[in-house]
């Protein structure tokens, strides 16, 4: 019986300690570009919503590349170029952040094997307040989500060399 007790004590202190925090973080729409030949990078997209108090998202992580990072593209010099995420990414109190193609995104550098068009890959999002969050990615064919020749020809992350960017 004190065993049990100390089961709910545990189960209710969890509770308690921030998993109720996690509840107000939605991630929808999450995908991937399904990899092209032996491209080694790869990029994922989603949508966070957020039902609660402001909040910010400090990091990423997965098991599927060598490095999984949040990042963004910038315009310099009237390039657009691609780095990371400096100080995390803000959250508002019930607002939205979309991570899409020329924008935020979930970068995996160094991909241990190529996403294939159709499986499920995962990434746990690192929020401020809420915490670790798993996302459940979708590996879509670029095409399939309506993207432009632009976005292919100057802006996929696969054609992209990460080696010459500066971070
Ligand atoms: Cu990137």
């Amino acid at each position: 019986m004190k065993k049990l007790f100390a089961v709910l004590a545990t189960v209710a202190s969890l509770f308690v300690a921030g998993n109720t925090f996690a509840a107000d973080i939605e991630i929808k729409d999450a995908w991937a570009k399904a990899s092209i030949g032996q491209v080694r990078n790869g990029a994922a997209f989603l949508t966070v919503v957020n039902h609660g108090m402001a909040d910010r998202i400090t990091g990423v992580r997965s098991d599927l590349a060598d490095k999984t990072e949040l990042h963004t593209h910038i315009m310099e010099n009237n390039v657009m170029k691609m780095r990371q995420v400096d100080g995390g990414v803000d959250v508002p109190m019930y607002g939205e952040v979309l991570f899409k193609p020329g924008s935020y995104h979930v970068m995996l550098i160094g991909l241990k094997k190529p996403l294939a068009e159709g499986e499920m890959v995962n990434v746990t999002l690192e929020f401020e307040k809420a915490g670790d969050v798993p996302v459940m990615v979708n590996v879509l064919d670029p095409m399939a989500k309506g993207m432009t020749k632009m976005d292919h020809g100057t802006m996929d992350h696969g054609n992209m060399d990460h080696g010459d960017m500066k971070h």
